[in-house]
Formats: C-alpha cells, sequence, structure tokens
C-alpha cells in the first residue's frame, strides 16, 4: 500500500509525463513543418515513451491498491522557431521532469516507503539517458551553427530512431 500523499504525487507525475508526450508531439509537428522529418520522427518516438513512462507509474499505483486520477494536460508550446530551441525546450523540461522524479524519491524516503523508492530507481538512471540524448543533441546543433548541411545529416540520423 502507497500513502494518500504518495499516491496523489505519483498521479501528479503521470500528468507530467503525458505532458511530456504532448509537449514531443508538438515538437513533432512543428519540426515536420520545417520539413525536418526525421528530426519529428525522433520526436514521435520520444513522445510514445512518454505514454510508456505514465503507464509504468499508472500501472504501479494501480498495484500498489491506489487509484489514478487523470487530470487536465496543460496546453503545450506550438511555435519554437529554430530547431536549437525545440531541442534546448526538450533538455530544459528533461532537467524539469529529473527534479520532480527526485523529489518522488524524497517523498518515498521520508516516508520509509521502499517499495516505492525501489520502483522509482528505474525512472532516475532512465532520466540520466533522457537528459544525455538531449544534452548531445543540442550539442551538435551548437557545432553544426545552424548550417543547412549538418542539419540535414543530423536530421537523417536522427531519424533512425525506433521505439522499442
Ligand atoms: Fe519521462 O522522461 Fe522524458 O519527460
Amino acid at each position: 500500500m502507497i500513502s494518500k500523499k504518495m499516491e496523489s504525487a505519483l498521479n501528479e507525475q503521470i500528468n507530467k509525463e503525458l505532458y511530456s508526450a504532448y509537449i514531443y508531439l508538438s515538437m513533432a509537428t512543428y519540426l515536420a513543418e520545417q520539413r525536418y522529418d526525421g528530426m519529428a520522427s525522433f520526436m514521435k518516438v520520444q513522445a510514445q515513451e512518454e505514454v510508456a513512462h505514465a503507464m509504468k507509474i499508472y500501472g504501479y499505483v494501480e498495484e500498489q491498491g491506489g487509484r489514478v486520477l487523470l487530470d487536465a494536460i496543460k496546453k503545450p508550446e506550438s511555435d519554437f522557431k529554430s530547431v536549437k530551441t525545440v531541442f534546448q525546450t526538450a533538455l530544459d523540461h528533461e532537467k524539469y521532469i529529473t527534479k520532480s522524479i527526485h523529489e518522488l524519491v524524497d517523498l518515498a524516503i521520508g516516508e520509509k516507503d521502499h517499495a516505492t523508492k525501489t520502483f522509482l530507481d528505474w525512472f532516475v538512471t532512465e532520466q540520466v539517458e533522457e537528459e544525455a540524448n538531449m544534452d548531445q543533441i543540442v550539442g551538435k546543433l551548437e557545432m553544426i551553427g545552424g548550417q543547412g548541411h549538418g542539419l540535414f545529416m543530423l536530421d537523417g540520423h536522427l531519424g533512425q530512431r525506433k521505439a522499442h
């Protein structure tokens, strides 16, 4: 069993993960409009992963006899100004999600809720990867400096990402 406080915090995290999916889908539409189809596809895969994250927490709350309560999902940004802004926004967003996961871990530790702490360990590791991925792309975009050929190559590379 989890506490009511933990149930509510996990429900908030479900909402944040679904918002993550929403913002990445919004980025995908922006990128597709700019003709970066590979990057758009990358963001669609990212959105699928975010739904999987939400469902992982959803399943855990249910397993612990809690109630999943869904809330409204905030409207995502839609005008990103440039490809670099898209990935910088994604990186900043992942840092925000990492902070949120760490706060959940703090709550679990404070409540001596070992099961939830162990459950959250997967997310702690996942967030390291999430931030590293976006950070690497931002770094590449800085190297390219908005040059057409480099962007074309990166678009092709990112388009190879497959859902798993
Ligand atoms: Fe769910 O990791 Fe990104 O947001």
